[in-house]
């Protein structure tokens, strides 16, 4: 059954442990930014401003809370003990890339956080959520109970959304969520083309990355798209190009973006790219749906400018037909600072294709870590019932957005080293930050040390 449905973006709100710690090896801008002084109060703010604007042109948005870091919890597994005080001050005397790794306020980018089916694409007409294992990097693979914990507060209604644990955490079941899954369709409520894309086959000795990790495996999509429960014949797997993960795309989110019936990528995303292309666009087709590849040359927009200015990480975003229909691209301003990604953009958006008009953003702080636009938010399409059954106090309006930034100026640094890591009464501002967070946000006792006496 065809139901009107929107989709909605939910935002991750930066943590206040922000900082660049180098943690994720293959991730260029997080190598060349290790030991950074960050500024956390403006990391938080600028993805705010980016929520906000969104909301005022009409976007469903909602924001995801931090994580509780650093977590003690993950130091007191690997063996240190005491108060978390002096679990804090060992770690950093004889273990500071595990205090890194503890202090990591990676879960704002909320495209990591799950994989989500729309209610249309799955066999019980739920939306389901699979919280991703992120297995392949220590500091991201301490995410996902919390991932848990506040998708089941966001989404709680059983009869509408259905959530799934994360896989094992196991090398041949890396997954990270979104940030490798499109869905492509002809409207948000029909049934659509979920696009799968991994970086490698754990069961075949196919081509691989040679210089860089590939995170995600062809079996944890898979197994994805089973316990989602969505028919075969609309579903595509698609190996990332191992050139382009040598090249610094971690995830299939650095170099494509898909929405409605609409493909942005690069013309080295995938192996095999034509081939891939023409399943999508026959699946497409057998729904009634063509495909729109909007595909660009490695002469218009090199590799190395892809990976630096992050022109597919970009949110695609449906212009209402008011607004003249097609979409709209959200980028970073490391577009515009790069000469022929800007000049390729401006074309781009004059040659009457279906992307019309650009938005620039300044998402600095993220953005040295390695996370544009499209990470910091995870889409959810929602029919009318199941976008009243959401959390009521996680979407955007103006309110929301004045009381999360006064939040924010009240409790955030604007200045952390990591040599700061090491101070433990770091623990106890975000503890406090985070206390009043989940009031602000009536989400109740959502972390561990609420939960302790
Ligand atoms: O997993 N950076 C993240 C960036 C994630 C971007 N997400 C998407 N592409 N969807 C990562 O590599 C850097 C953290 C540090 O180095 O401290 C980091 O984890």
């Amino acid at each position: 059954m065809t139901r009107f449905a929107l989709e909605a973006n939910f935002d991750g709100l930066v943590g206040p442990t922000h900082n660049y710690a180098g943690l994720s090896f293959g991730n260029v801008a997080s190598a060349n930014n290790a030991n950074r002084v960050s500024n956390p109060r403006a990391a938080a703010l600028q993805g705010l401003a980016k929520m906000k604007a969104l909301a005022d042109m009409g976007y469903a948005q909602g924001v995801l809370p931090p994580q509780e870091r650093p977590s003690v919890a993950l130091l007191r597994t690997l063996g240190f003990s005491g108060d978390d005080g002096a679990v804090i001050r060992a770690a950093a005397r004889s273990a500071p890339g595990l205090l890194g790794a503890a202090c990591s306020a990676a879960s704002m980018w909320t495209a990591n956080a799950a994989t989500v089916s729309p209610s249309a694409d799955t066999s019980d007409g739920r939306v389901h959520f699979t919280a991703a294992n992120l297995c392949s990097k220590l500091h991201r693979a301490i995410e996902h109970d919390t991932t848990s914990r506040v998708l089941r507060a966001a989404f709680a209604d059983e009869s509408h959304f259905a959530h799934h644990d994360a896989l094992p955490g196991w090398p041949s079941l890396g997954d990270e969520g979104a940030a490798n899954h499109t869905r492509l369709c002809g409207a948000y409520g029909e049934r659509g083309v979920e696009f799968f894309v991994y970086g490698r086959d754990d069961l075949a000795t196919a081509a691989a990355p040679r210089r860089f990790p590939a995170r995600q495996t062809l079996q944890a999509s898979q197994a994805i798209a089973r316990l989602h429960g969505l028919n075969e014949a609309d579903v595509v797997f698609a190996q990332q190009h191992p050139e382009a993960i040598d090249a610094g795309v971690f995830h299939n989110d650095v170099i494509a973006v898909g929405n409605g019936n609409v493909l942005f990528c690069h013309a080295q995303a995938f192996l095999d790219q034509a081939a891939v292309l023409a399943t999508l666009r026959e699946r497409l087709a057998a729904q009634g749906t063509s495909l729109e590849v909007v595909e660009v040359s490695a002469a218009d927009v090199s590799m190395e400018d892809t990976v630096g200015s992050y022109l597919f990480n970009s949110q695609l975003l449906a212009r209402s037909r008011q607004a003249g229909g097609g979409m709209r691209l959200v980028v970073p301003q490391e577009c515009r600072e790069r000469p022929a990604v800007w000049r390729y953009l401006e074309s781009l958006v004059a040659s009457g294709g279906p992307i019309r008009e650009l938005h620039v953003f300044d998402l600095r702080e993220s953005m040295r870590n390695g996370g544009g636009p499209a990470c910091l938010r995870l889409r959810v399409v929602l029919t009318d019932e199941q976008r009243q059954a959401v959390h009521a106090g996680l979407w955007i309006d103006d309110a929301r957005y004045a009381t999360l930034s006064d939040w924010v100026k009240r409790h955030y640094r604007d200045r952390l080293a990591v040599a700061d890591l090491a101070d433990p009464a770091l623990l106890d501002e975000c503890r406090t930050a985070l206390d009043e967070l989940t009031q602000l946000l009536g989400l109740g006792s959502l972390y561990p040390f609420q939960r302790v006496a």
